[in-house]
């Protein structure tokens, strides 16, 4: 991490608005500027207002918390650690290459090693199914790595809360992860995505609950939070994300962000209401019919095996199913 970029958040002659001590971060959006020490205490009272505003999860269920090693992941590992939540964390290695993997794996176990009961489980792709991401791609030409990585961590995420009798799985996505994907949906009218994109989504059986409390924090407020807390995370991208849409989407939208302060927040709370007071995005014929896949398990709207097994059985390209 460089200094410049470090200090490009700081409001150098920016005072605390509560201590009037020298001010890490400047939130223009909440018209907030605040010094380490109240920053540590902001962010989680945010992460906390999240789960409760969204029926999220309550105190006495258990949390899978997937960690990638990256500042959102861990971020919001130890804030729900530190309010006292039972998290357990899930480290998917995906055997993608440049030391990447390796280097995750071990900031996610530094992490937990440092934290008396933060229990982590590591699950290796190599390892435990035969091939990385990389491998996976160049087996199945004309797959992408970052839609089989989805899937296949989206499926192994979903085994190991389930088997685990975890209540809910927490992702680290964060408000500018949110419209990203949001102006991409928008873009293509991906209805069926608009309709699902939530904070939450509720389990259903065989299927664990998905949430992300992380949800009203801008990214580079994940990442201050990472760096005052003195957390130590893998800085670089995974190299799979060079050029990827997302990354385009939120540059554009930070300029929108510069011209109109707020826009962000109007965006993904907009979505929001539109299908939660107004009824937009709903559909009738939204309920498609599950059934057990044949090998592991879990549900699938195809008949036979899931996507997940249907890739390692040398199937169908055909992923229509995957859940
Ligand atoms: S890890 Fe996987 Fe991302 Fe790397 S291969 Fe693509 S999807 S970019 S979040
Ligand atoms: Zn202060
Ligand atoms: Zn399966």
């Amino acid at each position: 991490m460089s200094s410049s970029w470090w200090l490009s958040f700081r409001g150098a002659d920016v005072k605390c608005k509560l201590c009037g001590g020298t001010a890490v971060i400047n939130m223009h959006q909440h018209r907030l500027s605040l010094c380490g020490e109240h920053f540590l205490q902001w962010v989680p009272v945010q992460v906390a207002r999240a789960i409760k505003k969204y029926r999220m999860f309550g105190p006495d269920e258990r949390i899978l918390v997937a960690v990638s090693g990256g500042k959102d992941s861990l971020a919001l590992w130890d804030i729900l650690l530190g309010l006292g939540y039972h998290a357990d964390g899930l480290h998917i290695n995906l055997g993608v290459g440049n030391g990447y993997s390796a280097e995750s794996q071990a900031r996610a176990e530094a992490f937990a090693a440092a934290r008396p009961g933060a229990a982590l489980r590591v699950v290796d792709l190599a390892r435990e199914y035969g091939a990385g991401i990389p491998e996976l791609a160049r087996m199945r030409r004309g797959r992408k790595a970052c839609s089989l990585c989805g899937m296949v961590k989206r499926h192994i995420m979903n085994q190991a809360a389930c088997s685990g009798g975890y209540d809910a799985i927490a992702t680290g996505h964060n408000l500018d992860d949110e419209v990203a994907v949001l102006l991409q949906n928008t873009l293509r009218w991906s209805v069926s995505y608009l309709a699902r994109q939530a904070p939450v989504l509720p389990g259903e059986p065989g299927l664990a609950r998905k949430v992300k409390p992380l949800v009203r924090l801008r990214e580079r407020e994940t990442a201050a939070y990472a760096l005052v807390r003195g957390i130590d995370y893998i800085y670089d991208e995974c190299p799979h994300a060079e050029g990827a849409t997302t990354l385009f989407y939120k540059e554009i939208l930070s300029q929108l962000e510069t011209r109109s302060r707020g826009t962000k927040e109007m965006f993904y709370l907009g979505l929001l209401d539109a299908r939660e007071q107004q009824g937009a995005f709903r559909s009738d014929d939204e309920k498609v019919e599950m059934h057990p896949c044949a090998r592991c398990g879990q549900p699938t709207t195809a008949p036979g095996l899931c996507a997940f097994c249907r890739l390692w059985a040398g199937g169908t390209k055909d992923t229509q199913g995957e859940v």
